[in-house]
């Protein structure tokens, strides 16, 4: 347990810093009313600490090789601990050479962490652990629906309490909605929307790679090789029209190792935070979208917390893609991430459905809430408009995470599904995201309780 008691002052040049950062009118192309708002809090606590109290699950025994991600494969799916790929039973893939150029190209061209927050990386060392003794403690169902609003009150120099999940504090907003610049992109370079908090991949691998393995067919009873695929980042694909973030997956590509693909991250590396993206997903077949967050520092860790749909399989199931639904997946924290293809994740409500949640309307002719609420503890819920969906209490991140957005293919038929032929077009309308980051854990001296604002 962590208890971090920072002053106000020695978190004023993080406000400087922070609102230095705000959004500016974009010169070019984009006209602009920023909302990065980032308030910094100090807030007496009364110290009467809920413990957190560990809520105890037996570690998968699901050490199956699959394709990584989000970046990733389906979990395995039912009690079995061998990956048997959903809807081919028939059907085995083991994982090729582990030092393949998968893995390989994930520490090529990294992305430098940009937050010095980033820096430490290993303050919390036990996914039980709590940062703040007034952290509640959140199982799955304890809170099963759930709203982000807006703050109460106009100065949240405080921070904000979020009154949906038992008033936890968080010190920082970020607000970005993509009709408060105009149309913008295709983008050029990583930084075309550095001013307003958000970093482009380029170069870098976008979602999993597939595996280099060999693919063994029972009822022809042969073996095939299976050749890498895997996406890199292309501002080009990015693109604001009308209000709408806009991340096309290229129809037609060749599939290789170097599909191009778009990814946009926000800035900053958090260590705790509420998630919330507005997104239409698209039911081209062939690609997986997602909203999830992962750990900053390039060639060590392996902690993401993954909400991802597949392109073809978003409403209604196929025969390689059995499913229909909602993925919500979380990885091992501390595992090689050299070893992509090795590493242990859970999906889907712990030991019990290792199974995407099916989605109660059509995620891909409207825009629908998507959240991460990313807690200390074992277990981070997820919640689509409000209602809580399946989620791991296994595996829960405890790195500095950066919330993403990507759209890729890996051209595996069991996971994104072959490249798509047509373009594929996942829309982001905004995010509202209140969090932590590894230096501001607690709320500062200073502050007073009734100064914090309620979201
Ligand atoms: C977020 O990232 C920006 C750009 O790196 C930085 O200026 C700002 O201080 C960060 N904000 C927080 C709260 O870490
Ligand atoms: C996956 O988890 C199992 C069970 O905890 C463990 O034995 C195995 O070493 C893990 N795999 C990796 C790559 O760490
Ligand atoms: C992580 O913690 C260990 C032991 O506390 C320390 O030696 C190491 O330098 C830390 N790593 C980083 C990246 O801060
Ligand atoms: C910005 O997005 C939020 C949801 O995140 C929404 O409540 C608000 O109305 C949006 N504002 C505008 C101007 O579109
Ligand atoms: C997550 O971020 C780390 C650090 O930048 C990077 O090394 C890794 O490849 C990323 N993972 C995925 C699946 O993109
Ligand atoms: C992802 O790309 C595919 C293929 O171009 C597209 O059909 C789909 O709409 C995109 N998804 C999102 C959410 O933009
Ligand atoms: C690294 C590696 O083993 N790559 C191989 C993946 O599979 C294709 C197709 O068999 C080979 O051409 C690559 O050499």
């Amino acid at each position: 347990m962590r208890s971090t008691t920072l002053s106000l002052l020695s978190i004023l040049p993080l406000m400087g810093r922070a609102l230095a950062g705000t959004c500016q009118a974009k010169s070019g192309s984009a006209s602009a009313t920023g909302t990065g708002v980032i308030g910094v809090a100090a807030v007496a606590t009364d110290g009467g600490a809920s413990a957190v109290s560990a809520t105890t699950e037996a570690p998968s025994a699901s050490a199956s090789a699959s394709v990584p991600g989000p970046a990733d494969a389906p979990a395995p799916i039912g009690p079995d601990t061998t990956y048997v790929p959903p809807g081919e039973q028939s059907t085995v893939i083991t994982s090729g050479d582990s030092s393949a150029p998968a893995s390989a190209s994930a520490s090529a061209s990294a992305p430098v962490a940009s937050s010095s927050a980033a820096a430490g990386g290993n303050t919390t060392s036990s996914s039980s652990g709590s940062s703040n003794p007034d952290d509640p403690t959140i199982s799955y169902g304890s809170h099963p629906t759930f709203e982000l609003k807006q703050p109460d009150k106009e100065e949240c120099g405080c921070g904000y309490k979020v009154s949906g999940l038992d008033d936890i504090w968080m010190p920082f907003k970020f607000q970005f909605n993509f009709s408060d610049i105009g149309d913008a992109g295709p983008f050029s370079g990583p930084d075309d929307l550095k001013e307003y908090g958000w970093r482009i991949n380029q170069g870098h691998h976008v979602g999993g790679p597939s595996s280099n393995g060999s693919e063994y067919d029972a009822a022809t009873g042969t073996t095939t090789e299976v050749p890498i695929y895997q996406c890199l980042g292309d501002p080009s694909s990015l693109s604001v029209q009308g209000g709408e973030l806009v991340m096309t997956v290229k129809g037609g590509q060749t599939p290789s190792g170097s599909m191009q693909c778009p990814e946009l991250i926000h800035d900053n590396a958090t260590l705790y935070g509420v998630f919330q993206a507005d997104i239409q997903f698209s039911d081209v077949p062939g690609t997986c979208q997602a909203f999830w967050l992962n750990h900053t520092i390039a060639d060590k860790y392996s902690d993401e917390l993954d909400l991802e749909v597949l392109g073809g399989a978003i409403n209604s199931p196929n025969e390689n893609q059995p499913i229909a639904g909602l993925w919500s997946t979380n990885w091992a924290t501390d595992e090689d991430p050299s070893q992509p293809l090795l590493l242990n994740h859970t999906t889907g409500l712990g030991e019990q459905k290792k199974e995407p949640t099916p989605f109660p309307n059509d995620p891909t002719t409207s825009f629908n809430s998507y959240v991460i609420a990313w807690v200390p503890g074992e277990y981070s819920p997820r919640y689509y408009n409000g209602q809580e969906i399946m989620s791991p209490s296994q595996y829960n991140a405890i790195h500095p995470q950066e919330a993403t957005l990507n759209n890729w293919s890996n051209n595996n038929k069991w996971w994104s599904g072959e490249v798509p032929q047509t373009d594929s077009v996942m829309k982001v309308r905004s995010v509202l995201f209140y969090y932590r980051t590894e230096e501001v854990q607690t709320l500062p001296a200073g502050c007073k309780a009734e100064d914090v604002c309620t979201v």
